[in-house]
């Protein structure tokens, strides 16, 4: 499938370039080449493109094929500032000291300079964003960031199209599109949003809560997929964990630095997922919780901060938990081992 358009294709049909055969350079299916060869009897390019959008496609993707994860939720979420601190969190080599050889790497120059302009400048720079909604709609929609995540050094990388709507996107049937071919489903909830937690910290009722939009999102789900339950790995994150962390006892999975090293840690995933579920269930409502359950069969919370434990303190912005939930995707993947049982 064609990460830019969503159209799929066959192997043979994506389109090569002629090199070198000057005025009659053409393009043509890579089903046309004669051994290896352009119909001039030249070796061709080597990029590979899409026919429908004609769209050069970086070469791991076409080798390995490519995994789809989407992030969505309310305008504000986090969402932006989670894909650029997660891949921030492995340009530091942060995960690689805990994932021996792990490495992130952006594929294509659309994706390293689409990175460096609209999440590390605007939301890692240190300065608050200008504008809340860091992407135009328009290319959350069709333009995704593409990753290559290697579990370890020389493994087969785990091809990543990670598309960051926005939130006025959230409840629209466009993403119903995506997420209809989505190998994984990451919806973010701010905290700051929740009935409970603004009871708590005076701050009034919202004007939207992410409630009404889960369910226009699951009633979009429906009429594009069907009245079935969603295989789909769904997580659920509380994000901007910073801002309720005074909430959290101190034997709280959420006081704990992330375990997962080498494997992925069922246990301290399972912590979390009860800690994050119950609270969910608490400040915003048991419905969500159940909702979430009876529609998406795998589904798993996690909690984290981009601005990292304290209250966002500048310079140092360093993450909290940034990564659990790529780690577990990576797990139900296959990519990762999973490890059982306590330790
Ligand atoms: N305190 C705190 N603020 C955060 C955190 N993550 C993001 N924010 C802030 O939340 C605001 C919205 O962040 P974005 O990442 O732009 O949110 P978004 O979900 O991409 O929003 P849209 O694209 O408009 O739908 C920004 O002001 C961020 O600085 C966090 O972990 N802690
Ligand atoms: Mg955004
Ligand atoms: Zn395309
Ligand atoms: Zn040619």
């Amino acid at each position: 499938m064609c990460p830019y358009c969503g159209r799929t294709f066959g192997g043979g049909e994506l389109l090569l370039g002629c090199a070198g055969c000057g005025d009659d350079a053409t393009r043509f299916p890579a089903a046309g080449l004669r051994r290896d060869r352009c119909p001039h009897g030249r070796l061709p390019q080597a990029r590979r493109s899409c026919p429908g959008c004609l769209r050069d496609l970086p070469r791991e993707y076409v080798d390995n094929g490519g995994r789809t994860i989407v992030v969505i939720g309310s305008t504000s979420a986090g969402k932006s500032t989670w894909v650029a601190a997660v891949i921030r969190q492995f340009a530091k080599g942060e995960v690689a000291e805990r994932f021996s050889g792990m490495s992130l790497d952006l594929l294509g120059e659309d994706s390293r300079l689409r990175y460096r302009e609209e999440f590390e400048r605007p939301l890692l720079s240190g300065t608050a964003p200008v504008h809340p909604t860091v992407m135009p709609a328009r290319d959350a929609r069709t333009e995704p960031l593409l990753l290559s995540v290697r579990p370890r050094s020389r493994a087969r990388p785990v091809v990543i199209a990670l598309y960051d709507t926005t939130g006025e996107d959230f409840s629209a049937e466009h993403i119903a599109a995506h997420l209809g071919v989505a190998s994984g489903i990451l919806l973010l909830v701010d905290p700051t949003r929740l009935p409970g937690v603004r009871r708590v910290l005076a701050l009034g009722q919202p004007r939207t809560e992410p409630g009404p939009r889960f369910e226009l999102f699951c009633a979009a789900l429906r009429e594009k997929l069907g009245p079935h339950r969603f295989t789909t790995p769904l997580a659920i994150a509380l994000a901007k964990l910073d801002t309720v962390w005074d909430m959290f006892e101190d034997r709280s999975p959420m006081r704990l630095p992330s375990p997962h090293s080498g494997d992925y840690v069922e246990a301290d995933g399972l912590d979390v997922h009860y800690e994050v579920s119950s609270w969910l269930g608490h400040w915003f409502s048991p419905e969500f919780v159940r909702d979430v359950a009876e529609s998406f069969p795998v589904h798993r919370y996690f909690g984290f901060s981009a601005h990292g434990r304290a209250p966002a303190v500048l310079p140092d912005r360093s993450s909290y938990r940034i990564e659990d939930p790529l780690l577990w995707f990576m797990a139900r993947f296959g990519a990762i081992k999973t490890l059982r049982g306590r330790q």
